[in-house]
């Protein structure tokens, strides 16, 4: 366990804060922590547009804070304090990663890596409003082969969650639909409690976790990573699969606004990540006939929490080896072949 303080981002020292010198507020006497809830709010709605853009690479790259530094180093603050902030939500326009940074005490731990199985879990936490601090692993340079990653997912693939506020304890959780559930029924939110509903939802949840994130991982492995000319029958046979569950999901949203059904739920948060970059696997043409799914995919990109999501994602994107410069070995050991063992 010894490495996972190490991949904390460093927040800068608390000199740098703007809230370190009790003479930036000489005029109205309020505490720093009211302070910097005020300065929250008020960047956060100079700079929220709402969420308001379909999510793309540009998106990412305008929004007006270097995401490589993430937010100032956090004051200290009260229990109280921090209660209060937590009562009202007020993660505002920043991704609650950030905000969390502000608040302090128990939060989740989510390791993760900028896949889309990792995305769904930005997307609930931003979504629930529950404060978390995401520490990348970098899985293009073997971090998920180091002990203390096995130690918390002995199957070695990210996402997982650690919620140190957990009706458990330290609740440990990895494979992405199990902790899509979990933070549902930790909030009693994104999931309905009516059985009849429950059951539509975790049915399409499951369909995304058997069927559209396996047949799109296969697609995608045999699209960009398999050697060149032993692969046309497997990648056919993943883009038929793919094309054919897209056909049902496209079939399903006809006058559905979600999913299952009028409410958004884990089932639309499972899916979304997996449709961003559809017509790179999928083809123009067959992603065009997806009218229903495209209507889908623009509303939900207007969420402002996912907007949020994806900005705090692309941080851990950022701090990790880009799939063209892994290096070979790693490449062999991480897809399992040539021999090379995963664990
Ligand atoms: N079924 C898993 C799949 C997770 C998954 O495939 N994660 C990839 C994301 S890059 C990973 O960790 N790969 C590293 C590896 O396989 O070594 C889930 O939904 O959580």
């Amino acid at each position: 366990m010894e490495s996972v303080f190490r991949l904390k981002p460093n927040p800068p020292s608390p000199a740098s804060s703007p809230f370190a010198g009790a003479s930036l507020m000489p005029v109205v006497r309020l505490s720093r922590m009211s302070w910097a809830r005020i300065a929250v709010l008020v960047i956060g709605i100079m700079f929220d547009r709402g969420g308001c853009e379909e999510w793309t690479e540009a998106s990412l790259k305008t929004f007006p804070f270097d995401s490589r530094k993430g937010p100032q180093a956090p004051p200290s603050v009260t229990d109280a304090e921090r209660r209060s902030i937590l009562a009202g939500k007020s993660c505002g326009a920043f991704p609650c990663s950030w905000t969390a940074q502000f608040i302090g005490g128990d939060m989740i731990d989510l390791y993760g890596s900028g896949s889309p199985n990792v995305a769904r879990i930005f997307i609930a936490l931003e979504e629930l409003g529950l404060p978390y601090q995401a520490h990348a692993v970098d899985v293009f340079a073997g971090q998920q082969f180091e002990a203390w990653f096995g130690d918390l997912n002995p199957n070695r693939k990210v996402p997982v969650i650690v919620d140190h506020d957990g009706a458990c304890g330290d609740c440990t959780i990895f494979e992405s639909a199990a902790i899509l559930l979990y933070l549902a029924e930790k909030t009693g939110a994104l999931l309905p409690s009516h059985p009849s509903a429950r059951y539509e939802v975790i049915q399409w949840m499951m369909v995304q976790v058997t069927t559209v994130g396996p047949m799109m991982g296969q697609l995608v492995h045999f699209t960009r990573y398999a050697p060149d000319g032993i692969s046309s029958y497997s990648r056919d046979r993943y883009h038929v699969q793919v094309a054919r569950v897209f056909d049902v999901i496209d079939r399903k949203l006809t006058g559905s606004e979600f999913l299952a059904g009028d409410m958004f739920t884990i089932a639309d948060v499972a899916l979304f990540p997996w449709t961003v970059r559809l017509s790179t696997y999928l083809g123009d043409e067959q992603e065009e006939r997806l009218v229903n799914l495209a209507r889908w995919r623009h509303n939900v990109s207007l969420r402002p929490a996912v907007g949020r999501a994806l900005r705090a994602q692309d941080i851990l994107r950022q701090q990790s080896t880009k799939p063209e410069d892994a290096d070979p070995g790693t490449l062999d050991r991480l897809f399992g072949r040539d021999g090379a063992r995963r664990t």
